[in-house]
């Protein structure tokens, strides 16, 4: 294939052009994004990288033992194999599991951000093609949000959870209204590149700055100086990770010391508000919450916490709490006490005013909204009810048959014989890799789809080539986006490489339901299926929108009814009797004696300070694994931008010179990391934007356990971190902090390994 004209194509941290130019893309960002993200810059060199899955790989163990757990899962060599022997072997092992040990023994969680597009939507061709055959245990809830999606329906009701999570008050009206933005989390607006599908225009810096243009000002409470852009003005609260409850609770307490609460507020919109401010108070514990008792904690000055409180008092206020600081040990803590002291000030439901939740976390959050569904792929139904929440991954697998707690119910871990991932990396995303690679170990069979030889790939016995983005057609829009985009194919699929339609559609042939699965349909048909469904809905609601040869050739539409004018819980605070919460009492639950009921006491009835599990010790220093801003989680890692981000070669580890200088180690040094669950290697860049006694080594280095020095030679944070849940309530992945040891490398640099592809056999297709 030669093409001349660059196609519009698009992924999750953006739209762009692009046009082949011999081994490499030529990448431009899309004509209608004002904001493009640098993140695009990975794509020229990654499409044919040498870390390609060239063709359908099995492992030498599995190939010549069958199924069965296995020790050498993760380092054994891969045999190479014709499509038509894997697919016939791989249907031959779905079927042998289904029948001997029923569905529930398919773990189909695959939890991952996968690429862009409606239809090449890696999880939902996962789930159609395993719901054809019967079902499958599958995972609830993100890795994102966890502990939010769970708590807030108790805080806020079903509807006023699905509120916030949609995206809360939009963008604009916070430019036009708010005075004060207290961001506990910070405004990463590197993180705002990124959301679920693309956007093609990102505009939050200028919502930003016409915000600071008017006079807002942002509060920007975080470990890291740098999660407020320059262009933002604002102050930085240099707070200890994981103590925002007491800081929070601190404010709170100051409201209600100086009777600067909005009582009636309270009175008319909250429950509970009394028994929860009898522990703010010390009525309970003995121990007042005051600025006095919250500074040592989290290392803001009790002068200063006052000032706050009555500076946030004084004007429209918008309390803001970024999705990480709930991916922490107790992470439901923060999101209730952030509501909580929003309620204090009253202003919840007031334009510009009162909480948001993740607005430097993704590009949809305070965006538009389109006020009808978008165009996906029908997943047909699951009969099987086991499931697991997101992140309980490992403990599934290493205890089958032993129960946990979540949401107030107890539940059985299902015996699972053979797992199939299809669009994510849990050996870049999930806690305490070690224990994964145990875990990894226990089923029959693993079964990836990948484009790349990554961590989780190496961990399977079955590894099918998957097309990336530019090798197929498709239909890009994300949540919140502008535009419906066509992406086009721009390059052939490299080596054997199929789509995961492709693949699921030769299996289900195999396993006699191919008809369900496709429907009769190519791809190609799917795609105009897709788009032709939508836009007849889209003509029941009297909204007119091209025929489909018309919307390719044209290579994107402007999508109709965008509302950026939203105010969370407006409805509600207009009239609360007419719009109540859908919570037990109809009002926001500062108390619930629903949590309360369920007698967790890692997650009690209100919004507490519980003191970490683990306190840093002596020279040891607070870790935070945030989101890499050179690249999306480990997606391209080996692409132009992150390489351009590491040092020599490794993970950059953000330092303090003091703590730095304590150590003896210098710019440019690498460094061991440790602590008792792991240890890795990392480059070390001197910052005074880190706070002293925290280091910052973002996620996604791809996981390199090639050196007997370190679990990992290239410095993903996963081998440091516990692989524990938030709490018995939602059990969300707690990732964020890990309490670690650094000290300068002394023996030789070992060499990386990380990009490279396992040992590879071929076999010709008559020996197989
Ligand atoms: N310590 C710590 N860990 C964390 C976090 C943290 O804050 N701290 N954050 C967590 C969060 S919020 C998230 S969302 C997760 C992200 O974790 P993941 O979503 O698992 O990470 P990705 O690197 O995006 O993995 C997507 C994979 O899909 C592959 N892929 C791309 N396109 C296709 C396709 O078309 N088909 C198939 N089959 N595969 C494809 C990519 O090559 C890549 O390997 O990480 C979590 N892990
Ligand atoms: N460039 C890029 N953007 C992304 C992603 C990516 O991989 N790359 N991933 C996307 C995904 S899937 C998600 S879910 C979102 C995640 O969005 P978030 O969870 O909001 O993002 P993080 O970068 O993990 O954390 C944001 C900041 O929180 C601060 N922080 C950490 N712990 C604490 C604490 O205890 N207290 C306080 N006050 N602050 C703390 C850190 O300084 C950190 O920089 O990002 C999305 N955006
Ligand atoms: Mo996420």
């Amino acid at each position: 294939m030669t093409l001349d004209q660059p196609l519009p194509n698009s992924t999750h941290w953006g739209a762009f052009t692009a046009v082949e130019d011999g081994d490499r893309l030529r990448v431009e960002p899309h004509p209608l994004d004002p904001e493009p993200s640098p993140l695009l810059a990975n794509l020229s060199d990654s499409i044919r990288h040498p870390a390609r899955v060239a063709r359908p790989s099995i492992r030498r163990g599995w190939l010549e033992r069958g199924p069965g757990p296995d020790d050498r899962r993760g380092d054994d060599e891969f045999v190479e194999v014709d499509w038509d022997t894997a697919l016939d072997l791989l249907g031959g092992e779905l079927d042998r599991v289904r029948t001997e040990h029923g569905n529930s023994a398919i773990y189909g969680g695959s939890y991952g951000w996968a690429s862009a597009g409606r239809f090449h939507h890696a999880q939902s061709q996962l789930r159609r093609f395993l719901n054809c055959i019967g079902g499958y245990t599958r995972s609830v809830n993100t890795y994102s949000h966890g502990a939010s999606v769970v708590v807030l329906p108790h805080i806020l009701g079903g509807s006023g959870a699905r509120e916030v999570m949609a995206g809360g008050t939009s963008w604009p009206v916070i430019a036009r209204n708010t005075d004060l933005l207290v961001a506990f989390g910070g405004i990463r607006t590197t993180n705002t590149w990124v959301a679920p599908g693309g956007h093609t225009r990102h505009t939050i810096l200028s919502h930003l700055e016409e915000a600071t243009a008017r006079g807002m000002r942002v509060v920007s409470v975080s470990p890291l100086r740098d999660d407020l852009p320059e262009q933002v003005s604002g102050e930085w609260y240099p707070i200890v990770p994981g103590s925002d409850v007491a800081a929070m609770l601190a404010l709170t307490w100051t409201l209600d010391d100086e009777n600067l609460a909005d009582r009636a507020f309270l009175d008319r919109y909250t429950a509970g508000a009394e028994q929860w401010l009898r522990y703010v108070r010390g009525e309970v514990d003995g121990q007042p919450k005051s600025p006095e008792w919250a500074a040592p904690l989290c290392g803001i000055e009790a002068g200063q916490l006052r000032a706050l409180a009555r500076r946030m008092a004084s004007r429209r206020t918008l309390i803001h709490v970024s999705w990480s600081l709930q991916r922490t040990e107790y992470g439901e803590q923060p999101v209730w006490a952030g509501i909580a002291l929003a309620a204090m000030l009253g202003q919840l439901g007031l334009p510009g005013g009162g909480f948001g939740h993740g607005y430097s976390s993704m590009a949809d959050v305070g965006s538009a909204v389109t006020p009808y569904p978008l165009p996906s792929l029908p997943q047909g139904h699951n009969p099987v009810p086991d499931f697991i929440p997101v992140a309980r991954v490992s403990d599934m697998l290493l205890h089958p048959g032993e129960e946990f707690d979540y949401d107030g119910g107890r539940y059985t871990y299902p015996h699972t014989r053979l797992v199939y991932w299809s669009g994510g990396n849990p050996f870049h995303h999930h806690q305490d890799l070690r224990r994964l690679r145990r875990a990894f170990r226990t089923p029959d069979t693993v079964v990836v789809h990948e484009p790349y030889w990554t961590g989780t790939a190496r961990h399977a016995d079955f590894v099918l080539p998957v097309t990336t983005t530019v090798e197929r057609d498709d239909l890009g829009v994300g949540r919140g986006d502008s535009h419906l985009l066509a992406m086009k194919q721009v390059t052939a699929p490299v080596g054997e490489a199929r789509s995961d339609y492709d693949i699921f559609a030769g299996l289900a042939q195999r396993l006699r339901v191919g008809e369900k699965f496709t429907e009769g349909r190519s791809a190609a048909d799917w795609i105009v299926h897709l788009y032709s469904r939508w836009r007849e809905r889209m003509a029941s609601r009297r909204r007119e929108i091209p025929d489909f040869a018309t919307f390719w050739s044209a290579g994107t539409l402007e999508l109709p009814d965008l509302r950026l004018d939203r105010v969370l819980l407006a409805d509600f605070r207009a009239d609360p009797d007419a719009h109540p919460l859908d919570t037990p009492s109809g009002r926001i639950e500062l108390y619930s004696e629903r949590v309360a009921g369920f007698g967790y006491d890692d997650c009690p009835g209100y919004p507490r300070w519980l003191p970490p599990r683990d306190l840093p010790g002596t020279g040891q220093l607070h870790l935070i694994a945030n989101q890499p801003a050179a690249r999306l989680h480990s997606q391209l890692d080996m692409g132009a931008h992150s390489q351009a981000s590491k040092v020599h070669g490794r993970e950059p580890l953000r330092l303090h010179p003091d703590d730095a200088r304590a150590r003896g180690i210098q710019e440019g040094d690498i460094v061991r990391v440790f602590n008792a669950t792991g240890s890795c290697l990392a480059g070390v860049r001197l910052s005074r934007d880190v706070r002293p006694g925290v280091a910052q080594l973002s996620t996604g280095a791809w996981f390199d356990p090639s050196s007997e020095l370190v679990t990992c030679a290239h410095g993903n944070p996963n081998v440091l971190t516990t692989d524990r849940g938030t709490s018995r309530l939602a059990q969300g992945c707690a990732g964020q902090h890990a309490l670690v040891e650094v000290e300068l490398l002394t023996a030789p640099v070992p060499p990386l390994r990380a990009h490279e592809p396992p040992r590879l056999t071929s076999r010709r297709p008559s020996q197989a």
